[in-house]
């Protein structure tokens, strides 16, 4: 386990919440709840970014489960948190195989990534090529970021150092047309995937988001049925504003998975909870570092029992 892998449950805001008690709480079975307790550990909720609807929704099923006498020790009550959480992240999560969880049963796969500025998506691009490479796959490496100066050889570089095909761009020309020239020579190639990276982009800026929906037009154009992921990369750190960028990108184009990257510096973990909740899209990774390796398919499970098991 690298050491950026231990770091970032610890640092979490979430062992406080799943230390606090039911002393803190001042749960008393016959009492119920002491109110300023409960607004304490709401007030916890809020800064872990779980937002306002899932705060308010687990604070409520407390306060219900106490009245019913559902929680009468600190184990009912820190089992109790990890149920309901479990229920809000547990969508799709499963069901796709292998180390990265992703399936192309004989096609050529294609993964758009997307996200605004520099959460990690190239970085993620890599690591994820990298990966399905080691498991025996060629992958091909499409640099649709032809916004940035130097997007290009970022990702050129990557590629050479993972042994990967790369299809790029020239500098400020159309990214749809670099992916339509990736997915033909990934095509007449042979290649098993072709992994697209793109832009930073706001979400608030409707041409860019205009501009995502011509390459997804395209992409979809080509696929006819081969399996086509879309990847939005948020950066684990951003706390709440990750639920408004999420809202915009999937209505631009439907998302099929949420990269949580930096989640090895992150101390507000509720975010992801709150994006799950609202969409339903579910978390596929977490980036939890700089290196190629540092790229974890996400599990709830494994997720809940770090959060729930360390350093009571
Ligand atoms: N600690 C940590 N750093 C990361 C992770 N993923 C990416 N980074 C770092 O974040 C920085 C930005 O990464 P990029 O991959 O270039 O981000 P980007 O989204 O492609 O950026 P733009 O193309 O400029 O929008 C780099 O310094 C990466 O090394 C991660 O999971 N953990
Ligand atoms: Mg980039």
């Amino acid at each position: 386990m690298s050491s950026s892998k231990q770091e970032w449950s610890k640092q979490s805001l979430w062992h406080r919440i799943a230390n606090f008690s039911l002393k803190d709480l001042k749960i008393g079975v016959q009492s119920g709840l002491g109110g300023g307790s409960i607004e304490q550990f709401e007030q916890l909720l809020l800064e872990a970014d779980f937002g306002v609807d899932v705060t308010t929704e687990l604070v409520v099923g407390l306060e219900q489960a106490v009245k019913r006498g559902k929680i009468r020790s600190d184990e009912d009550f820190r089992r109790f948190l990890q149920e309901q959480i479990r229920s809000y992240i547990e969508t799709n999560t499963v069901g796709l195989s292998r180390t990265l969880g992703l399936h192309r049963d004989g096609d050529l796969g294609i993964v758009l990534v997307l996200g605004v500025n520099g959460v990690g998506k190239t970085t993620t691009v890599a690591k994820l090529a990298h990966q399905l490479q080691e498991e025996g796959d060629q992958v091909l490496l499409a640099a649709a970021d032809t916004w940035r100066a130097g997007a290009q050889k970022q990702l050129r570089t990557w590629a050479d150092r993972i042994g990967a095909q790369f299809v790029g761009g020239k500098e400020g020309s159309d990214p749809a047309s670099v992916a339509f020239d990736a997915i033909e020579a990934a095509t007449s190639r042979g290649v098993d995937w072709v992994l697209i990276d793109t832009a930073g982009r706001l979400h608030t800026q409707s041409s860019l988001m205009e501009e995502l929906v011509k390459i997804d037009r395209v992409i979809n154009r080509r696929v006819q049925g081969s399996p086509y992921e879309r990847f939005l990369v948020v950066d684990a750190t951003s706390g709440q504003n990750v639920l408004n960028q999420a809202r915009q990108f999937n209505a631009a184009m439907p998302l099929t998975g949420l990269i949580l990257a930096k989640f090895d510096s992150s101390a507000r973990a509720g975010t992801v909870v709150s994006v799950v909740h609202e969409l339903s899209v579910p978390i596929r990774y977490l980036g939890i570092g700089e290196t190629l390796l540092d790229l974890e398919v996400f599990s709830s499970t494994k997720y809940l029992g770090k959060i729930f098991s360390e350093d009571r």
